[in-house]
């Protein structure tokens, strides 16, 4: 890499604490990188080539500086982290700060200086990495709860950027957030941005809450008008800066809900596959074709509400309302956060309630609970959505959650049921799904015999109504509603309709 590649500048920048991509050993020894596909890549992919964008983020390796290069034609500026900076920044205070702080306290959260002080850090150092890959004037649009401290941190440095920033997890409500000891700095690092979008409704209306509550500042529906000091950088800009009711002069920040979604085209022509539905044939086979699979998968994370699922579904086998010779859930808990003690605190418990449940319930040709702690390719994702009669979301809190809506959209048979947790942000779109509270232990029980027990007709009705909003809905609507309010805002206009 040349110092010239090195100074360019970009006008589409993407900031994530994680590139999109993996290192892999070649058979060679050699190493090389691998795109890790994902729904933010794929809806991104069409407009960063576009746009002429870059992707900036840590590669995944510790204590090493790569140079940026490229991946399947998408330009990579790598952000080094030490294995300290690892430890307080990532699995400290996004991990085990921010992460329980956002999902309702679930687990508690730990609270501790240094980890804010490495988390500061980081933050300088992706936003002095965006600040000089960006064009005059450039769209720089910032991801997730790693890096809130950016979008101040950047305008301060370049007042002539156009900054977003998304929120991938709940915003939680006030209660709950005025915990946070740095409480005021995260809302100040967040509103240096012109667009911050949220997954629901609720999440922008926590954070507008926070706003006023501990700034004093008005908001306007979305709108929230933060007052400019006449040291502020925005102040020698006219972008957004307009007069409030009281002759103040303000900067306008929109503060709104983009619902995420998927690649849906993608899961639709992987369900169509006749391998795939091949494969998903040979599952039901190899679980002794029971009469109902039912199937989770999540992340190995406290906030799936894996427990509350096992738990019902095991009472309803003690009560003999369903039997394994009929009934096998199947659950995916894919490998997550396992340096973090409440991680492998809840791998132990959800692993000892499966071998308590198959070890009371189970028969010599039947298991209640197919319990699978890997990783799996999409394919194979794609064909236990395929082979799953009923799929239970029973997230405890959950941003979006993706899954839900990716067996909607593999489901081109328009059969299955989804029992759907209202704590999930899908639940705000995915209304015929059977909406549910994970806490009300009988309520899942009944939703779950409810789902084994729908007619066909009715699974088919509700399955449309769920599709369609899946097929209307898809990730790439979504990256350019955002990125379209983020340029309408570049003129200063902030939509105060969706987008
Ligand atoms: C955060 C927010 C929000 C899981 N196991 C395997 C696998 N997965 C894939 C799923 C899905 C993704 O991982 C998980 O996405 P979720 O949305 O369900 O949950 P989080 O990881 O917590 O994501 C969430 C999301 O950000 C986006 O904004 O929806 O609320 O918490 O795509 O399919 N994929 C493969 N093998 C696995 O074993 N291939």
């Amino acid at each position: 890499m040349d110092e010239d590649s090195r100074d360019e500048r970009y006008e589409l920048v993407i900031v994530s604490n994680r590139l999109p991509v993996d290192r892999v050993a070649g058979d060679d020894g050699e190493a090389s990188w691998r795109p890790s596909p994902g729904g933010l890549v794929a809806a991104l992919e069409p407009v960063m080539r576009q746009e002429d964008g870059v992707w900036i983020g840590w590669a995944g390796v510790a204590d090493e500086v790569i140079e940026p290069f490229e991946a399947d034609g998408i330009s990579l500026i790598p952000v080094p982290l030490s294995e300290q900076e690892i430890e307080e920044y990532y699995e400290g205070f996004s991990n085990d700060t921010l992460w329980p702080l956002y999902h309702d306290v679930i687990a508690p959260p730990s609270y501790h200086r240094e980890w804010w002080d490495a988390y500061l850090r980081v933050n300088r150092r992706f936003a002095d990495a965006a600040a000089r890959a960006s064009a005059p004037g450039a769209v720089v649009w910032v991801h997730d709860y790693q890096l809130q401290l950016v979008p101040a941190l950047l305008r301060e440095a370049r007042p002539d950027l156009v900054i977003g920033f998304f929120n991938h997890i709940p915003f939680p409500p006030y209660g709950i957030y005025s915990q946070l000891p740095w409480r005021r700095q995260i809302i100040d690092g967040l509103l240096g941005a012109d667009v911050i979008g949220f997954q629901r409704v609720a999440d922008a209306g926590n954070f507008s809450r926070a706003v006023r509550r501990l700034k004093g500042f008005e908001t306007r529906g979305p709108i929230i008008e933060v007052p400019i000091e006449s040291d502020d950088p925005a102040s020698g800009s006219h972008r957004h800066v307009t007069s409030n009711k009281h002759g103040g002069l303000v900067r306008t920040v929109l503060a709104r809900q983009f619902p995420i979604s998927i690649d849906t085209q993608k899961y639709q022509d992987l369900a169509s596959r006749p391998e795939i539905q091949e494969r998903a044939r040979q599952i039901r086979e190899d679980l002794g074709n029971p009469k109902t699979i039912m199937l989770g998968v999540d992340r190995l994370d406290y906030t799936k509400g894996i427990g509350h699922r096992l738990k019902a579904f095991g009472e309803l086998l003690a009560e003999d309302k369903i039997s394994v010779d009929d009934v096998t859930l199947v659950q995916v808990a894919s490998p997550s956060r396992e340096r973090v003690e409440t991680y492998r605190l809840l791998r132990d418990e959800i692993e000892l309630t499966v071998g308590r449940i198959n070890g009371d319930y189970s028969s010599i040709s039947h298991t209640a609970i197919a319990y699978l702690h890997h990783g799996y390719p999409r394919e194979e994702m794609v064909a236990l959505y395929l082979a799953a009669d009923v799929m239970l979301v029973t997230a405890l809190r959950d941003g979006m959650n993706l899954v839900a809506k990716e067996y909607v959209a593999s489901r081109v048979d328009e059969d299955g049921v989804l029992v759907l947790s209202e704590f999930a942000g899908a639940s705000d779109e995915l209304r015929q799904a059977l909406l549910i509270n994970p806490h009300d232990i009988e309520g899942l029980k009944e939703a779950m015999l409810a789902a084994i027990a729908m007619p066909r007709r009715e699974r088919a009705r509700r399955m449309r109504a769920l599709r369609k909003r899946v097929i209307t809905n898809d990730v790439a609507r979504w990256s350019a509603s955002f990125l379209d309010a983020l340029t309408r805002s570049a003129h200063g206009d902030h939509p105060l309709q969706n987008p």
